[in-house]
């Protein structure tokens, strides 16, 4: 039989958590022939929700599901995992600003890498989502002497799939159809979506979307609806995205073990190794490619224009600046 794969999930009973650990369970993200053992995190406040969740997945008598174990000690839940997706964190809430929101979550995350590399399996692959993703795993990876720094990655997923679905949206296509659209830096509104490159299969075959849609949407409404869609979500439904940013973790970890199917490449954030100009000391959305399981690499060899390299680099002095902010706990 093959071996489970142990995920530890922190924040387990927000609302991230809440659809995000069904379909880990029904095998949407690591194969539906690969068994999983939950490890859960919570805070003590919300051990008894975590335990209704706990409930409701053995209700679901999930085949896939090998284990499910709950805990609000970091040591305990990351004891061996494989996987770690680490949720938990405050959102952002209205009004506050970006240099509180780091503040306020930052902490978390050095305890957080301790354990990790204290007790996890030695190739443990990390996601963060818990804002400001790419600085709190940063602030994780900074701890990392065991794990390999490579393994410290933050979701960008999101905003190449929002992409992703506005462009399908604007042409009327199948969002399968499209490819190769990704972001650039942090996750923030300083990232670059960049449609330089993307094409669309279904409307007609392999067409570049830049021909068919144009640059003036592209440069405006588009870069500016990707870029703001995390608030726009906020506004419309009073809480942040959950259901998409939960389903994105899973593309993001899907794709790091079994590949990126239609695509060439995904976006991740990931240590920066210098390619582009972009600084080393951070984690940075850049496109990768991946090599087979568990293995990515940035791809190098894209053209770039000026001016997108400009706004590369502003989002890279963002994240610079958020690590200046953080350096008490790097
Ligand atoms: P919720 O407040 O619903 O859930 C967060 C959960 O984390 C809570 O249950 C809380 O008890 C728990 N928690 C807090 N600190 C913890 C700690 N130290 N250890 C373990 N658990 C802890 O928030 P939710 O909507 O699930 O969002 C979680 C995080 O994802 C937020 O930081 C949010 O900003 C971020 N997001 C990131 C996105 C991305 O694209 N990277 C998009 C969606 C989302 O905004």
């Amino acid at each position: 039989m093959t071996k489970p794969i142990r995920v530890a999930v922190t924040g387990a009973a927000g609302q991230i958590g809440y659809s995000l650990l069904f379909p880990i369970a029904a095998g949407d993200m690591l194969g539906p022939d690969q068994p999983v053992i939950l490890q859960l995190l919570e805070l003590p406040v919300a051990m008894n929700a975590l335990e209704g969740v706990a409930m409701e997945l053995t209700d679901c008598a999930f085949p896939l599901l090998h284990g499910i174990e709950t805990s609000d000690d970091p040591m305990v839940a990351f004891k061996d995992a494989d996987v770690i997706m680490l949720v938990g964190a405050r959102p952002r809430t209205a009004g506050q600003d970006r240099a509180d929101l780091i503040k306020a979550n930052g902490p978390i995350f050095t305890g957080t890498g301790e354990a990790i590399d204290a007790v996890a399996a030695d190739d443990a692959k990390i996601i963060v989502v818990g804002n400001p993703c790419n600085t709190n795993a940063l602030i994780a990876s900074s701890r990392a002497k065991r794990i390999p720094l490579k393994n410290y990655t933050a979701m960008t997923r999101l905003d190449q799939n929002r992409a992703i679905g506005q462009i399908a949206a604007k042409l009327g296509a199948a969002p399968s159809d499209v490819k190769n659209v990704f972001v650039w830096g942090n996750h923030s509104d300083s990232m670059v979506p960049d449609f330089s490159l993307a094409t669309v299969g279904g409307v007609g075959e392999g067409r570049s979307v830049t021909d068919l849609v144009g640059e003036e949407w592209l440069g405006g409404e588009f870069d500016t609806t990707v870029r703001t869609r995390g608030k726009a979500i906020i506004n419309a439904r009073g809480k942040s995205s959950a259901a998409s940013a939960a389903f994105s973790a899973i593309n993001h970890i899907h794709d790091w073990f079994l590949g990126t199917g239609h695509n060439d490449f995904v976006s991740m954030a990931v240590p920066s190794d210098g390619s582009y100009g972009i600084p080393e000391g951070i984690i940075y959305s850049f496109p990768c490619r991946i090599t087979g399981p568990w293995q990515y690499e940035i791809v190098k060899d894209l053209e770039v224009s000026a001016e997108t390299l400009e706004r590369m680099q502003k989002s890279a002095n963002e994240l610079l600046s958020e690590r200046e902010a953080v350096q008490d706990l790097l």
